[in-house]
């Protein structure tokens, strides 16, 4: 019984969780854009944290979604934002610009680096995108939290969300891995 209540709530929580409303964002093409403020978030609980809301750190792969995001989804905030790309290997001072992928699996075609970025500051590993007032809203490779204010996240309008059938999915297979073990340990 106490299985059953565990899954219930997982279900429960899952669901109520899908449908919190964050759509209080702008809309640019057929994606929906919002900016979430965590003081010195990192990149990785962002990250996780935009795809909770059903979307992913944004992905800005044209000049006119560029300005979009700096010129109405920015304007009015200031400080360092992170943007859905990572350094997928980091080949420090030599090459601080190679092996950016974006989260979405876009291909890394449009980049707006600030005229002394990617630098890797400090030879400071930094192998994750931020779009930095401070830099005119120019791109800045980060390794550190401390200018950090938050993160923008990106959602499709076009597609259904897929984090709640993916987390069904995930929890049956859950389930049956358990169940299946059980059955496994159950007969040795
Ligand atoms: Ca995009
Ligand atoms: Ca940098």
């Amino acid at each position: 019984m106490f299985k059953s209540f565990k899954v219930l709530s997982l279900l429960t929580m899952l669901v109520f969780g899908a449908s919190t409303a964050y759509g209080s964002g702008l809309t640019f093409g057929d994606s929906e854009y919002w900016v979430v403020s965590g003081n010195r978030i990192s990149w990785n609980d962002a990250k996780s944290a935009a795809e909770a809301q059903g979307g992913h750190l944004a992905a800005v792969t044209s000049v006119e979604e560029q300005r979009f995001i700096q010129d109405s989804l920015l304007s009015g905030h200031r400080g360092e934002f992170w943007l859905g790309a990572f350094q997928s290997e980091d080949p420090g001072l030599s090459a601080p610009k190679d092996n950016w992928n974006w989260v979405t699996g876009e291909s890394w075609d449009y980049s707006n680096w600030y005229r002394t970025e990617a630098n890797n500051a400090g030879n400071r590993d930094e192998k994750y995108l931020g779009i930095w007032s401070k830099q005119g809203w120019h791109w800045n490779d980060e390794g550190h939290l401390g200018n950090i204010k938050g993160y923008v996240v990106e959602k499709s309008l076009n597609n259904a969300p897929t984090p709640v059938p993916a987390a069904i999915w995930l929890l049956g297979a859950g389930l049956a891995g358990v169940f299946g073990l059980r059955k496994k340990y159950g007969r040795s």
